[in-house]
């Protein structure tokens, strides 16, 4: 009985499940930027377990210069740099519970060149585990994408 009303809810769900992944999208939510421009990005990453989310990490995609982060109370930020001082990763240890998702803002220089950025981020829970959101495995851990035009 109701077994298309099921279909349509074990869909739903699927759907709902499928989009909580960890993703990097403009301030405006978008998956697209201007080349050369200065963006606000913002990392979403919400706990996907019955255990708590402890570190995040970013690797910044190659062109993108990072200028500025937002304070994100309870958590604290490490950078690493390369010789020329940019960032390429970022770091934060914190705390993020069951049903809860963390939002990290950012502001970037783009490319100056027409680009696809990838946005690889690994996500650290309290048992060690580590869920790589960086298109190892596209279908289940696909890298966050931005469209720099
Ligand atoms: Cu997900």
């Amino acid at each position: 009985m109701f077994k298309s009303h099921l279909l349509a809810l074990a869909s739903a769900l699927l759907l709902s499940v499928a989009a909580a992944h960890a993703t990097v999208r403009t301030e405006s939510g978008l998956t697209e930027s201007k080349a050369g421009a200065s963006e606000t990005y913002r990392l979403n990453v919400p706990t996907e377990k019955d255990i708590s989310t402890t570190e995040i990490r970013l690797v910044v995609p190659a062109g993108v210069t990072i200028t500025r982060f937002q304070v994100t109370p309870g958590f604290l930020r490490t950078v690493k740099k390369n010789e020329a001082g940019l960032v390429t990763e970022v770091v934060w240890k914190g705390r993020v519970a069951p049903m809860e998702y963390v939002r990290f803002f950012f502001q970037a220089r783009n490319p100056a060149a027409p680009a696809e950025l990838s946005w690889k981020v690994y996500q650290t829970y309290s048992d060690g585990s580590v869920v790589a959101w960086d298109d190892t495995d596209p279908a289940q851990g696909p890298a966050s994408k931005t469209t720099v035009k």
